[in-house]
C-alpha cells in the first residue's frame, strides 16, 4: 500500500499522478519498480488529508482539501482554478450575494451538492471518515481517502489584523496579512481518524505531496499519534518539495516557513520533516542546495517537480516511488549484511 499525505491544490496534483501510477500497476503495465510494491497486480493508494482548512459556510460543512482530492481522483477537479468542480457555475453564489449573504468564499453550484451531502451525513451522526468514504464510493473512486481526524481541528492564524481562520487568511485576505503564529485549535484532543495510524504502520512507501508544510501538512502532524507513527514505521518516507528555486510554487508556504524560523528553501522543507524523512524530492532548479543537504546525510533526488500535464504528474509520482523502492532495497541489503 502507498500512503500519501496531502493538503491544498498542489497536493491534489500529485495524488492524480500516484493514481495513474497505481492504476497502471494494477493493470500490470507499470514499471518494474512499482510492480515490486504491488500485490496480485494491485497497488493500493491511501490518501491522508488535512482538515484544518474546513469551514462552516452557509450552514454547510466544507472540507476543501478532501474535496480537492475527491475531485482530482474522480477527474472532476477544475484545471483553471485548481479547486472546485471543472466547468461549475456560480448561480447560487450570485443569488446569496443578492440576498445579502457573505460571498467571499466561492462555492460552485455542483460543488454545493458535495457539501450538502456531507452535511446531511454528519448531522445524521456519521463521522467525517464515513461521509468521505461514501462520497468517494458515489464518485467511483477506488483509492481510500481518509481525513486526518474525525475530531474538529481548526488552523488559526494570529495576524497583524487579529486571529483568522485559514480560509479568512487564504481566500478573504489573499494571504497578504502578516502572520505572527499558526495554531491548530483542537489538535491536542484530536485522535487520528480510523485507519490512519494503521496505514502508516503497514505502508510500503509514504509520500508527502508538495503541500505547504506549515498549514497543509502541519495540522496532520499535530494530531497526536501521527508523527510518532511516522517515526516508527519501516516504510521509506519521501517528501516532494513545494519550494522551487527558493520560492513557493504557489501560495504562502515560503512566508509561513520563514515565520516558523525555517529557511524558505528545500532545507526548510527538510527541517519540517527532519525526524522521519528518508528522501527529499526537489526540483532541478535546486541542484546546488541539494548537494549541501546530501552532505548532511539526507537522500535528495533532483527531478522536474512542476506539474503542468498529466505526464508531469505521473513522472513525479513514479520518481518518488522509485526512490522509496531504492531505499527499501538498501535497507534490506543493510540488514542482510
Ligand atoms: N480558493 C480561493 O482562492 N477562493 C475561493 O473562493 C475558494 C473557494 C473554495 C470552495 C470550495 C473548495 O473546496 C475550495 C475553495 N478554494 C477557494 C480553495 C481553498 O481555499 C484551498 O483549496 C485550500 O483550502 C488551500 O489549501
Amino acid at each position: 500500500m502507498i500512503v500519501v499525505f496531502t493538503g491544498g491544490t498542489s497536493g491534489a496534483k500529485l495524488v492524480q499522478g500516484l493514481q495513474q501510477v497505481t492504476a497502471s500497476s494494477s493493470a500490470s503495465a507499470g514499471s518494474p519498480s512499482c510492480a515490486d510494491f504491488a500485490h496480485d497486480g494491485v497497488l493500493e493508494l491511501t490518501v491522508i488529508v488535512n482538515t484544518g482548512d474546513d469551514i462552516e459556510w452557509w450552514g454547510l460543512h466544507v472540507s476543501p482539501d478532501i474535496d480537492s482530492v475527491l475531485y482530482a481522483l474522480a477527474g472532476l477537479l477544475s484545471k483553471d482554478r485548481g479547486w472546485g468542480v471543472d466547468g461549475d457555475s456560480f448561480r447560487c453564489l450570485e443569488r446569496m450575494k443578492q440576498l445579502g449573504q457573505p460571498f467571499w468564499f466561492s462555492l460552485g453550484d455542483l460543488d454545493l451538492a458535495t457539501h450538502l451531502m456531507r452535511t446531511v451525513m454528519l448531522r445524521a451522526g456519521k463521522t467525517l471518515t464515513e461521509a468521505t468514504s461514501e462520497l468517494a464510493v458515489k464518485l467511483g473512486i477506488r483509492a481510500r481517502v481518509l481525513p486526518m481526524s474525525d475530531d474538529r481541528v481548526s488552523t488559526m492564524l494570529d495576524t497583524a489584523e487579529g486571529t483568522l481562520t485559514f480560509q479568512e487568511y487564504f481566500v478573504r485576505e489573499r494571504h497578504q496579512v502578516e502572520v505572527r503564529a499558526v495554531r491548530f485549535e483542537g489538535a491536542e484532543q484530536a485522535r487520528p481518524a480510523p485507519g490512519v495510524v494503521e496505514a502508516i504502520e503497514h505502508a510500503e512507501a509514504i509520500i508527502f505531496a508538495p503541500s505547504n508544510p506549515v498549514t497543509s501538512i502541519g495540522p496532520i502532524l499535530a494530531v497526536p499519534g501521527i508523527r510518532d507513527a511516522l517515526r516508527r514505521t519501516k516504510a521509506p518516507i519521501a517528501a516532494v518539495s513545494p519550494i522551487v528555486g527558493g520560492a513557493a510554487v504557489s501560495g504562502p508556504a515560503g512566508k509561513l516557513m520563514q515565520m516558523m524560523g525555517w529557511p524558505s528553501s528545500i532545507s526548510g522543507v527538510a527541517r519540517a520533516y527532519e525526524d522521519f524523512l528518508d528522501v527529499l524530492v526537489v526540483d532541478e532548479a535546486d541542484q546546488h542546495e541539494a548537494q549541501e543537504l546530501r552532505r548532511h546525510g539526507l537522500w535528495v533526488c533532483c527531478t522536474r517537480t512542476i506539474m503542468r500535464s498529466a505526464e508531469d504528474k505521473r513522472n513525479l509520482a513514479q520518481t518518488a516511488l522509485d526512490f522509496c523502492k531504492a531505499i527499501d532495497k538498501s535497507r534490506v541489503a543493510a540488514t542482510s549484511n
